[in-house]
């Protein structure tokens, strides 16, 4: 397979004005047939895209085309030799929806018939200029049986709908907008909807649907109320008003992603959308909120302003991102927002930009673009959309994006655009600011510091590097905002006097790191401060400074900043377990540092409000990011050390950990709000520590509330401490129940399969094996194959990584069977083999030999081939 590279991109030679397209669904194949009404600035030869169709008939403005001398067709395109400047093209071609497996196109999910054309979907359904600079106002006739299909639904308007002969009918879809195919969609299926209606600031009444099969309707509250929300948001933040009369979402349980943002008939992924307090968690709720608000943000970032090719993917996901974390932080909580959203980036998407897929957040080059769907694009994008905010300030930055929005109303734009509106809105310079766009990589702050008690000047040395990466060996400085706070022996933040400027400025100020190494000096303190350093993550960096753990536990007890509080816990805890993990392999004694388990004791005993945030100040950092801090990582001898850790603290505190259990174990309906997520994650991290204790049989406790709860994020936080605790028949008997009471919900069969796969306590290789072979898994679902593959090779390091490497022969497997049905998930599998080189000694050679082994295979799609094939250079 060959790659695509931005700087070959050219504008299209022609462009399609107008799509008139129709369905004619029946059960043995689907015909569609396309009249493009076709504009150039010339005659000249048309190649239009087209995968996997059957081709039935071409013709050029009413005649009939021939094969041969009039046009000639493969397996990737369709070439007409010569059309004039302006004319219409028709096309018939016939295909198979239900035999669709790769979930691209049109396919079938549950029986109904439903489409996903970003990226490059449409191609699958129709011969188009697949790309998306080419926009094109669509009319849609879908045509289907009236007893199985008795809803049809595209994007726009309906215009028409009648009864036809022979039990079918017709439904006509006029949009208004014009569009790339990508944001095409087709949904035909026996579906039940709730309504609801929202009137926009301009007065216009918009008619809200949410379509989902007949035994979902109960679970549709929760969405409806996440889309009113934010579509009130969208105009008071951003000023951005939806723009037809209807807006649809549906819900389909087959979907590689998880939602998608098709003009005004959002598709998502049932996960991402069906919600009840029995089959949803509080962790389902808060996705489903942050989805439907992404999607719809889209309307604007991404639909009315889209990207020119796919290289700008970051336009449109990036910011979006962005915009949604701002709406999720202003919905509960913005520190725990801004921590579980850095804990992703940075045990992640670090990870990513540290291994062989590593890439610009504007790519310069690709093979198979589905693979460009990642952390970095989405995450470090909405990052970087982040400091652009911070450095322009919210009005300037607000200024930014109308202008960006008034600029390119209608437009496909690259990245450029979105800059220099924000550059051209607020007069600051971000020239150098650029180079997050086109370098990969993390880069990392060095800092030192010196004090001078004569003076009382307070001087930081800060150092900025960047790891080579595919793209680029050396790379230029990036421009990176760092907050800064400077904490008085008090612990109180001291006012920040730059030396050189003289003047006084806020508690936190922010330096502007634009050179290899710099240095700050500071004025008129009378001691040594302690550097809050990097607060809120104001960029996504690597920070080194020699923190003591003295200085650690005074950060974490006084620092201002609520996240620097809680990264000065997880800096402790991880210069902690890390260097109990050398001991681990120095065959040493173990002793965890009295100073973590006073600090967890203090916390626990604390009176806190903020449940969330307690909640998150006791938690260890990951098995995946303390693996990540320490390279090449011994897995085991890290899991055992975090494992001594988390037990030690079970067995000390045991008794603080059931007293805050008890107090916030209360009887109250179950309600989705920031105080009741708050509690019931602080309760469920209690219970897990307390079934960890070997100072009683908490078992019970556990049981009581699995079985006495109202809802299934107390019912499944009991479970997962039983499945993962010593108390391994009670776990069987309470998860065997939950599986036959849940067997007919997918959603929460699929929480179980997570559950058991997950599972500490699972048999390796043969347990996953299992849950492979039961009746509740299937391989075609890619929420499956997430909740039973994605979490045994991605979360559960500790027996994926078993020393015989039985785990990665497993995964390899599982790829090469799924690269057969759906190639874009069998990609995703791959993620875990790419951090051999991080992962130490034989265990990493044979990671590296399992994907020689992958690639190796006969056939492999353009998808795996790409991720095999580059990390294995
Ligand atoms: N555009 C693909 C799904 C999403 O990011 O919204
Ligand atoms: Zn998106």
């Amino acid at each position: 397979p060959k790659a695509i590279y931005l700087k070959d991109y050219e504008a299209p030679k022609f462009t399609v004005l107008h799509t008139a397209l129709t369905f004619l669904i029946e059960e043995e194949a689907t015909e569609v047939h396309s009249l493009l009404s076709i504009q150039g600035e010339a005659a000249g030869e048309l190649k239009l895209n087209g995968q996997a169709l059957e081709l039935v008939s071409v013709e050029l403005d009413g005649g009939a085309l021939s094969e041969g001398s009039d046009f000639s067709v493969d397996d990737d395109f369709l070439v007409i030799h010569q059309i004039p400047a302006h004319c219409k093209v028709a096309i018939k071609t016939r295909i198979k929806p239900q035999e669709n497996t790769a979930l691209e196109g049109l396919y079938k999910s549950a029986g109904m018939y439903c489409t996903q054309c970003e990226a490059e979907g449409f191609r699958r359904i129709t011969y188009f200029l697949d790309r998306p600079d080419v926009m094109s106002i669509y009319d849609v006739t879908i045509i289907a049986d009236k007893s199985k299909y008795p809803v049809l639904l595209s994007n726009g308007n309906l215009v028409e709908s009648k009864e036809l002969e022979g039990g079918k009918h017709l439904a006509h879809w006029h949009d208004p907008h014009k569009k790339p195919c990508y944001l095409f969609a087709l949904v035909a299926g026996d579906l039940r909807h709730i309504e609801d209606r929202f009137t926009t600031m301009s007065g216009t009444d918009v008619t809200l649907r949410i379509y989902v099969e007949p035994q979902n309707i109960d679970k549709c509250d929760f969405a409806m109320d996440a889309l009113k929300r934010s579509m009130k948001w969208d105009e008071e933040r951003y000023g951005r008003e939806y723009d037809l009369d209807i807006f649809n979402i549906v819900a389909v349980d087959d979907f590689n992603m998880g939602a998608m943002e098709n003009k005004s008939l959002n598709i998502f992924n049932s996960s991402c959308v069906l919600a009840n307090s029995a089959t949803a968690t509080d962790n389902a709720y808060s996705r489903i909120e942050a989805i439907v608000a992404h999607e719809y943000f889209h309307n604007w970032s991404g639909n009315r302003v889209t990207c020119r090719d796919w290289f700008q993917l970051s336009l449109k996901e990036g910011f979006t991102v962005f915009r949604d974390s701002q709406f999720s932080s202003d919905m509960s909580s913005p520190v725990v927002k801004r921590i579980d959203d850095v804990n992703l980036l940075r045990t992640a998407q670090f990870a990513e930009d540290a291994g062989p897929m590593a890439h610009p957040i504007r790519p310069a080059s690709f093979i198979e673009i589905s693979n460009f769907y990642t952390l970095t694009i989405y995450e470090k994008g909405a990052e970087v959309v982040r400091m652009i905010h911070n450095l322009l300030g919210e009005d300037k930055f607000r200024e930014g994006s109308d202008l960006y929005f008034q600029r390119h109303d209608g437009q496909a734009v690259t990245t450029e655009e979105f800059v220099k509106a924000m550059e051209d809105a607020s007069g600051i310079d971000l020239t150098q600011f650029r180079n997050w766009y086109h370098q990969a990589g993390t880069p990392e702050l060095s800092v030192t510091d010196q004090f001078d008690e004569t003076t009382g000047d307070y001087k930081l040395f800060i150092k900025q590097t960047c790891r080579p990466t595919p793209e680029s060996d050396k790379k230029e400085p990036f421009h990176i905002p760092m907050a800064l706070g400077l904490l008085d022996e008090e612990g109180n933040d001291a006012q920040i006097t730059l030396k050189s400027d003289g003047k006084f400025n806020q508690k936190t100020q922010v330096l502007s790191i634009t050179e290899p190494e710099q240095e700050f000096i500071f004025s008129g303190f009378s001691a040594k401060p302690t550097p809050s350093l990097l607060r809120d993550f104001s960029a996504p960096v690597k920070l080194h400074y020699p923190y003591t753990r003295e200085q650690l536990l005074f950060l974490l007890a006084h620092d201002s900043d609520g996240f620097n509080r809680w990264d000065a816990g997880q800096t402790l805890a991880t210069d902690i377990v890390l260097e109990l993990s050398e001991q681990v392999q120095a065959g040493e004694p173990l002793e965890v540092d009295d100073r973590l388990i006073e600090t967890f004791e203090k916390l626990l005993k604390e009176d806190s409000s903020d449940k969330a945030m307690l909640c998150k100040m006791l938690s260890l950092p990951s098995l995946a990011f303390l693996i990540e801090q320490s390279v090449p990582a011994n897995v085991h001898a890290i899991y055992t050390a975090r494992t001594f850790v988390r037990q030690t603290l079970a067995n000390q505190l045991h008794e603080a950990f059931l007293s805050c259990y008890q107090q916030n174990h209360d009887d109250e309906p179950y309600n989705y709000s920031a105080e009741g997520t708050g509690k019931r994650s602080l309760k469920s991290l209690c219970l897990h520590y307390l079934l960890e204790s070997d100072q009683g049989d908490y078992s019970q406790l556990a049981i009581s509330q699995y079985q006495n709860s109202d809802n299934l994020t107390d019912q499944h936080a009991a479970l997962s401490a039983l499945a993962n605790s010593r108390f391994q028949v009670q776990a069987k008997a309470c998860l065997d129940e939950f599986y036959e009471k849940w067997q007919h919900e997918p959603l929460v069969v699929n929480l179980w399969l997570s559950m058991l796969a997950g599972s500490d306590r699972i048999d390796g290789v043969e347990g996953v094996e299992e849950l492979i072979a039961h009746p509740a898994f299937d391989i075609k679902n890619p929420n499956k194959v997430r909740s039973v593959i994605g979490v045994f090779a991605g979360q559960n390091l500790r027996h994926f990584h078993t020393q015989t490497g039985a785990g990665y022969e497993w995964l390899a497997d599982k790829i090469i069977l799924l690269d057969r049905l759906n190639p874009q998930i069998a990609a995703r599998l791959v993620g875990p083999l790419t951090k051999w080189q991080r992962i130490v000694g034989e265990g990493g050679q044979k990671m590296r030999n399992t994907l020689a082994r992958i690639e190796s295979t006969e056939n492999l799609s353009k998808d795996v081939y790409e991720v095999v094939s580059k990390s294995l250079v």
